[in-house]
């Protein structure tokens, strides 16, 4: 196309000068909220030390899409990508294209989330080794001129391992390395009691738990398997690292108080900053 509008993200390879603008970007950071994204820009400049030019503020590149938020801090991009698979779709249609027209090469894309553990502590980290569906399986669908198109939902085995070497003995949480379900709803589509609706019985939604963790899910979220499969097709590595808010064996409602939460959302974004320093490093 000679012209392609990024409309979602209020570029356009003719209103901007995207290889001036993005072509040093070597990583791609998404996260569901955009002052959780604005958090981490700041937190990755401090620490792969980098300068802002003198006079200039972080500004939210995307801040007139009213969509997404989005923050470059060199070679780091900070998205923000909403809730569920329909927007953080339309995101990653948009920044894979973005990455095309930047001419950047090799970029790698995390996810860096929040999500609800199934038998293991609130506050643990878990890296994705495998994204399943509702169905557990290890696939992405997606409707597409009336047919179903399935793409398998892989990620980086090399960067799964590489991040899992990254936590410390002095880290206060635990850091699993698991199957991660992707749901299409907060509330039934979890197994949760406490939505507008609730039509199956509390021993049936502890025996669904039950079956989850007896395959090996050890947390859900609403992004994994659109965000694994739209990477893997477009050739990117890509991770995902979530820090788990509640045992879903347990509850389902977030008790833990707000500053609890917020400390627990930092926990990926310091694994994540530490691969993304080690690898600037290297360079
Ligand atoms: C985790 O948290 C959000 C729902 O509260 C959703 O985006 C997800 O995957
Ligand atoms: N995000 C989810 O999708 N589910 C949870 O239980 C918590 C966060």
């Amino acid at each position: 196309m000679d012209q392609d509008i990024l409309y979602h993200l209020a570029l356009g390879n003719e209103s901007h000068d995207l290889v001036e603008m993005f072509g040093d970007i070597k990583f791609v950071c998404m996260g569901g909220t955009p002052r959780r994204m604005e958090i981490f820009a700041h937190y990755i400049m401090s620490e792969i030390g980098y300068k802002l030019p003198t006079g200039t503020a972080l500004k939210d590149i995307s801040k007139f899409s009213y969509r997404y938020s989005m923050y470059k801090v060199g070679p780091v991009l900070s998205i923000s990508h909403g809730m569920g698979i329909p927007s953080l779709s339309i995101l990653l249609h948009e920044v894979i294209k973005l990455m095309y027209h930047a001419k950047v090469k090799d970029p790698i894309f995390f996810r860096i989330g929040t999500c609800g553990g199934i038998g293991i502590e609130p506050g643990s980290v878990v890296i994705t080794e495998e994204a399943v569906n509702g169905l557990l399986k290890p696939f992405h669908e997606v409707v597409v001129l009336g047919k179903v198109v399935k793409r398998p939902s892989l990620l980086n085995k090399k960067l799964i391992r590489d991040l899992k070497l990254l936590i410390t003995p002095e880290d206060p949480y635990n850091l699993i390395v698991g199957k991660t379900m992707c749901t299409d709803d907060f509330y039934e589509g979890q197994g949760r009691m406490d939505g507008a609706f609730c039509e199956f019985s509390e021993i049936e939604k502890i025996e669904y738990m039950e079956r989850l963790q007896k395959n090996d899910v050890v947390n859900i979220e609403m992004e994994c398997s659109a965000f694994a499969a739209l990477t893997y097709h477009a050739g990117i590595k890509s991770a995902i690292v979530c820090v788990t808010f509640l045992d879903r064996l347990k509850h389902d409602q977030l008790v833990h108080p707000k500053e609890v939460l917020e400390e627990w959302q930092q926990r990926p974004q310091v694994l994540v900053a530490r691969y993304i320093k080690r690898y600037l490093q290297k360079m």
